[in-house]
């Protein structure tokens, strides 16, 4: 059993190296990068979708999943810069295969790096990828119980969004509760609600990311 956990942490130590090249790029290049995390179906990728119409900013994505590439094809469509990567079983992203992604994509004049990381509220949230930050997303019909249940992902998000906020009047979905045990693990995030059919919610989201996005430029030129 203990050897197990030493080899775990060899692991996870050997692959912090790659998330400091990682970070050391987007440092040079002056990407903001954000790791988008939450569960199957909680609409990660119609979130980027809907971005893509509003921001100010250019820019692509990394997207993973198990298999298939229909995430990224449905970016495409909308001329989004977007490179799948198949995790073939894997159910969360690692800087490696991150860092190997990087090398197919051109960062030119790209503000923000999205990562979709693979639909999974657990072990995403323990890889750093050298992301900025990462940000939780939680969708209505999931229910409100989620942040206490997967508390990792919620104590370390800087922003955290709930989506298909047009569903609550035929879900059962205690957004007082939602927002209490967000608060209780992370008093500072904010918590940004998106009906992303009607779009209500992501004028908000993209000014969050414009308002990081200044800050890391600043600080680069400081
Ligand atoms: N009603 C409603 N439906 C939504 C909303 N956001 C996404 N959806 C729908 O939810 C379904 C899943 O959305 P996706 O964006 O594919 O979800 P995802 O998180 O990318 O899923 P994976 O990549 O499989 O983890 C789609 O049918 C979307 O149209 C929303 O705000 N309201
Ligand atoms: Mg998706
Ligand atoms: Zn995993």
């Amino acid at each position: 059993m203990g050897e197990i956990v030493t080899i775990q942490q060899a692991v996870m130590a050997e692959d912090e190296k790659y998330a400091l090249r990682v970070r050391q790029m987007m440092r040079d290049s002056g990407t903001l990068m954000v790791n988008v995390i939450g569960s199957p179906g909680c609409g990660k990728t119609t979130l980027l979708e809907e971005t893509a119409s509003r921001a100010p900013f250019l820019f692509a994505v990394i997207e993973g999943d198990l298999e298939t590439s229909r995430d990224a094809e449905r970016l495409a469509a909308k001329n989004i810069e977007a490179l799948q990567v198949n995790t073939k079983g894997c159910c969360h992203l690692e800087a490696h295969v991150v860092e190997k992604a990087l090398a197919a994509l051109s960062l030119d004049s790209v503000g923000v790096l999205f990562v979709e990381n693979v639909g999974n509220l657990v072990c995403p949230a323990e890889f750093d990828l050298g992301e900025d930050f990462k940000v939780a997303v939680a969708s209505t019909p999931e229910g409100a119980d989620k942040p206490l249940k997967y508390p990792m992902l919620f104590v370390q998000a800087e922003a955290v969004l709930l989506t298909k906020v047009d569903l609550l009047p035929h879900v059962r979905f205690d957004k007082e509760l939602f927002l209490r045990d967000v608060r209780s693990l992370n008093p500072k995030c904010p918590v940004i609600e998106l009906d992303l059919i009607s779009g209500a919610g992501v004028e908000e989201w993209v000014s969050f990311l414009s308002g990081r996005l200044e800050e890391k430029r600043a600080h680069g030129q400081g």
